[in-house]
């Protein structure tokens, strides 16, 4: 437990409570970063308060995301206070709002959640120059914590591969959960009055398809495990299969703990399978691998992060012809000449969530029909975190900035505009998959 924890500053105590400043892992159950406030609350003898600070606008998140968001909030608030746990709601970002909070509480130390971002590094950056108390950073996000697996950007899924398998016995244990703190509170947050401020934003109305909240990321893991795992390795690279687990808005948002999902996988699968290797592979190389770039890498969302073949390759094509060009709103409005693409921009925008084989296919022509690799990356970037329910994540600029820039691939074969970054063709796609059913079942209306 104590490797997941980055002591930041170490102060003498103030007379207050132990501060939890939720931010990434938005749940009760399997936090490791809110066992580790209760414990130093034991020790210290101190009450134990759990804040969150609500920004009002964050990384083109709209109602979409504020919504899921906001209930998975009020559900965690309920599961706190029935056991004993003060949950308060500060209505602005952090650097605003949490000092001084902390020091009208004259909190006696503050835990926070790693968060690889660019604006949650700041934050955290802007905090402990504004205070003084000791401060913990805890990674409940990573099974194998990111600065053990690596202290510096990995190359690719191979160079990282086997420093995080060689730590995951070791870190792959059953989530610690949290103990009663005392007697049940009332919820007390009226969260109605915060909903507005996730319906002020435009953009796409929140999706029905998937409820928010840990219950329900629960139920959808018991699911998975039950009807899809089996068959994941070859099902989920089919568009046309329910073949992956629908799980990445409940991580992204904190509401499913990832070394849940994994200890899970394996309790069923004890000595792997295929299938759980497959899904593994993904859930903890993959996703630790885009933590890895995101924290290592600051300008993760940029041309300059692209490794320096990528670039100039790239550049080297830059007067290639393309074959098509478009606005951002043709684009957004799905109304390019690819009907596959279309389908799938259609599927983002419709239900906030895109298979993830298309989502290769949709930055890599987005990068084809772009006249620059940045306006390619700023496009992909913006349609992702406006649309997509587990947008505004490292997964997100790490699998853009490989579909678009080569990060963590490797060079292949020169094409015209592309050079040695990865290609995808719509006729590479018919190979793989039933590219016309797919698109008679999500393509835009008017183009059915
Ligand atoms: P499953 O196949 O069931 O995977 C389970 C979990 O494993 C995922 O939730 C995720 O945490 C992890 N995972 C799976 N594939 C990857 C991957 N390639 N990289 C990192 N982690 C992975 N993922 C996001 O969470 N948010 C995004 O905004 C996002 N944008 C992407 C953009 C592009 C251009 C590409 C190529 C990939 C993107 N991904 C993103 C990664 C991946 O496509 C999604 O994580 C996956 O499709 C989510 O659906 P799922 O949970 O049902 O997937
Ligand atoms: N984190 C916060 O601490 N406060 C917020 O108000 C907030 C809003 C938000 C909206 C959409 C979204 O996708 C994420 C949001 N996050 C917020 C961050 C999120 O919890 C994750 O920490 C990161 O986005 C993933 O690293």
């Amino acid at each position: 437990m104590q490797e997941r924890i980055r002591l930041l500053r170490n102060t003498l105590p103030d007379s207050g409570p132990v501060v939890y400043w939720m931010s990434r892992e938005q749940r009760c159950r399997d936090n490791a970063a809110l066992v580790h406030a209760a414990a130093l609350a034991s020790s210290l003898q101190r009450s134990l308060v759990v804040v969150f600070c609500l920004s009002p606008s964050f990384l083109a998140a709209s109602w979409r995301h504020y919504e899921f968001m906001l209930q998975g909030l009020e559900e965690t608030e309920q599961e706190l206070a029935a056991l004993g746990i003060s949950f308060q709601l500060l209505p602005d970002a952090a650097p605003k709002t949490l000092p001084p909070f902390l020091s009208q509480q004259k909190a006696a130390f503050l835990v926070c959640d790693l968060d690889p971002l660019r604006l949650k590094r700041l934050w955290l950056k802007e905090l402990l120059a504004q205070t003084s108390l000791s401060v913990a950073e805890v990674d409940g996000h990573n099974i194998v914590p990111l600065w053990l697996a690596s202290g510096k950007r990995e190359y690719a899924a191979y160079t990282l591969r086997p420093k995080i398998h060689r730590l995951l016995p070791h870190f792959l244990t059953a989530p610690a959960s949290i103990a009663v703190q005392g007697p049940p509170l009332a919820p007390r947050i009226p969260w109605e009055k915060w909903r507005t401020i996730g319906m002020q934003h435009s953009g796409p109305p929140p999706v029905t398809w998937l409820k928010p909240g840990s219950n329900a990321a629960l139920r959808r893991l018991d699911y998975f495990l039950e009807h899809t795992l089996s068959g994941y390795a070859w099902r989920r690279n089919d568009p046309n299969q329910p073949g992956q687990s629908q799980l990445s808005p409940y991580l992204h948002f904190g509401q499913l703990s990832p070394q849940r999902v994994a200890w899970e996988v394996r309790r069923l699968f004890p000595s792997g399978s295929p299938d759980s290797d497959a899904f593994l592979e993904e859930l903890i190389v993959r996703r630790e691998l885009a933590d890895n770039y995101c924290f290592y890498t600051p300008d993760y969302d940029q041309t300059t992060a692209f490794p320096s073949w990528a670039q100039a390759t790239l550049k080297e094509h830059l007067s290639d012809p393309r074959p098509a060009s478009y606005l951002f709103a043709q684009l957004e409005t799905a109304a390019t000449a690819d009907p596959l693409w279309n389908a799938a921009q259609n599927e983002l925008v419709q239900t906030g969530k895109m298979h993830g084989y298309l989502r290769m296919y949709w930055a890599k022509k987005i990068l084809e029909w772009s006249s620059q690799p940045q306006e390619a990356l700023e496009a992909a970037v913006l349609l992702n975190d406006r649309y997509s329910l587990d947008g505004r994540d490292p997964n997100g600029y790490a699998g853009i900035a490989w579909s678009i820039g080569g990060v963590h691939d490797r060079p292949w074969p020169s094409r015209p505009v592309f050079g040695k970054v990865r290609s995808m063709t719509f006729g590479g796609a018919k190979k793989k998959f039933d590219t016309a059913k797919y698109i008679a079942a999500h393509a835009p209306d008017n183009q059915k």
